[in-house]
């Protein structure tokens, strides 16, 4: 258990270490860059190379030969993650050190332990706040037990709504859909987002409220989408003469204006250590799943991010998937000067999964100062985007083989179809159609194509990264997160910025409240307070 003040030596050592462009690596790096390596090149994509560049991990191969980089590239990468010292930088994060914070400023400077929401298994890594956030992990996780085992006797509900926005959100979202052949026949889960109206009629058209369950997710227990959503759901009960209390159920942190068991049938709770965007493993996701697909499945897909969290503690990089991953993704952003990347599901399942990993590490990682408060001397996150193969093929690999940009995919994969049911036609199967789709995908990026007309010309060395599992079960989806979260914090500790708090959707919030302040002032015939562009906005609205 490390003591404050070992915890002060290894912040001071942070301090003390080279910043991310200052470390001996990035110099050798940026020279290794003049001249990369061109997969286009006789023999450099060879049987050889893809098969022995090859990681496995709790249940997944990625395979990394069709990415840009030779063996001095690779060692140069994984002496910046030590120069940058990005594995004690992730022990201090699972053990709960204080891993949120920006030196010398206002910042919200606490640690980020969404890890001690799966860690509820085996012995605990270390640290106190870790054992500490362990503990109340697995008192709600008694409370949820409970209740879930009442709802499933008394057969009340049948459907969910859970209304969240952002973090409290998509993480769930994406999650419960990804699970769509272990979803429970006998119930149905819907999602309320966006403060536009019409997201709620579209629900409110497809549900009986009298067999639903309103579960209401707000970390800050105070966000204007989610307490609009929540009071327009109330309103529409009580039109039916149904009391809403009897329905509703919230997970927020203690003491927040949603911690309130008068208002709610039942409160379950997240902490301020668990960022939103990383909570989907923590009561947010659970209630949830456990309504919808089961308690066992959500503990099985607990399990598979536990072991990927291990993943991410161990030492050599070729073993640590999620480092490896983060630091051929430096590679591409850094060095070689791609400022995007695809992530391509070949599973239908994951189709709001890339919507996740949008939020996740672009909220994380879309920083501009580092953790001493300076304006960072090099790029940060990538801008991260995707759909399901193969229909991205018939949509934007256009740009993708033969476009001005290069863009890195992140191929993933799955041997067997989720639900078991496969159909074979002109001697193949359906999944075999698939997962040749995206192996061919991996090949004509890396090795293009020669023609003589222009038009028809591939020209080939651009990256990708295969990401393979058997099947998507709920312990591979845990595995899966968990790789894209640790992947996101790796690349945060080796840049050196906060990837845990997010400052840039501050501005945005506050100027919608004074916009807000208008409306209200309008309809209450009541003079606001000055705001001059957005009198203009709203007398131009009124226009249209
Ligand atoms: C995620 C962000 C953000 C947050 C939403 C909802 O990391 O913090 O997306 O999840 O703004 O916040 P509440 O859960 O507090 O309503």
């Amino acid at each position: 258990m490390a003591t404050t003040a070992e915890q002060d030596a290894r912040k001071k050592l942070f301090f003390e270490m080279p910043s991310f462009e200052k470390t001996a690596a990035f110099s050798s790096l940026k020279n290794y860059a003049l001249s990369p390596l061109d997969l286009t090149k006789e023999g450099v994509i060879s049987p050889e190379r893809i098969a022995k560049m090859k990681a496995l991990a709790a249940g997944f191969t990625c395979l990394y030969g069709f990415e840009k980089v030779s063996d001095d590239v690779l060692q140069a990468l994984f002496q910046l993650a030590d120069q940058r010292k990005a594995l004690i930088q992730m022990q201090a994060m699972q053990s709960g050190e204080v891993v949120n914070f920006i030196e010398g400023v206002e910042s919200e400077n606490r640690p980020a332990l969404h890890t001690a929401m799966r860690d509820i298994f085996d012995a605990p890594n270390s640290g106190k706040a870790a054992t500490n956030a362990r503990l109340l992990v697995k008192k709600e996780h008694e409370k949820l037990k409970k209740f879930i085992d009442e709802i499933n006797v008394q057969k009340r509900f049948s459907e969910m709504i859970l209304i969240g926005i952002g973090g409290s959100e998509l993480g769930p979202k994406a999650l419960y859909n990804a699970l769509s052949f272990y979803q429970r026949k006998d119930r149905q889960v819907h999602f309320i987002g966006n403060v536009d109206p019409d997201d709620v009629a579209l629900t409110l058209g497809s549900v009986d409220l009298k067999k639903t369950l309103v579960v209401v997710v707000s970390k800050s227990g105070t966000t204007l989408e989610t307490a609009t959503n929540e009071e327009f759901l109330r309103s529409e009960y009580v039109k039916q003469n149904l009391n809403p209390n009897e329905h509703f159920v919230s997970i927020t942190m203690p003491g927040t204006p949603m911690d309130d068991l008068k208002r709610y049938k039942a409160a379950f709770y997240v902490w301020d250590y668990v960022g939103g965007r990383y909570s989907a493993t923590s009561m947010v996701g659970a209630l949830l799943l456990s309504f919808g697909v089961g308690y066992d499945e959500f503990i099985d897909l607990l399990k598979g991010a536990h072991a990927m969290d291990l993943v991410a503690l161990k030492t050599d990089p070729k073993e640590n998937l999620p480092l490896l991953s983060a630091l051929l993704g430096i590679w591409n952003r850094n060095f070689l000067g791609y400022s995007t990347e695809a992530i391509i599901p070949y599973a239908q399942v994951l189709h709001r999964f890339p919507a996740h990993l949008q939020q996740c590490d672009m909220e994380s990682n879309g920083k501009r100062i580092d953790r001493r408060g300076e304006p960072c001397a090099f790029e940060t996150g990538p801008i991260i985007w995707g759909e399901p193969g193969t229909n991205a093929q018939h949509s934007f690999y256009q740009l993708i083989h033969q476009g001005t940009n290069i863009i890195p995919l992140e191929l993933i994969g799955f041997i067997e179809p989720q639900s078991g049911h496969d159909f074979e036609w002109k001697g193949t199967t359906s999944q075999e159609k698939l997962l040749s789709n995206l192996f061919a995908q991996a090949m004509g990026l890396a090795m293009g194509q020669k023609n003589a007309n222009p038009n028809k010309v591939f020209p080939g060395n651009r990256p990708s990264l295969l990401l393979l599992a058997k099947k998507l079960t709920p312990y591979a989806l845990g595995a899966l997160l968990s790789y894209y979260e640790n992947k996101i914090a790796f690349q945060g500790f080796i840049w050196g910025i906060n990837s845990f708090d997010q400052e840039g959707v501050q501005l945005g919030k506050v100027l919608a409240e004074k916009q807000l302040g208008l409306f209200k002032a309008e309809h209450e015939g009541q003079k606001a307070e000055p705001f001059p562009l957005g009198e203009t906005l709203l007398q131009i609205s009124k226009q249209v």
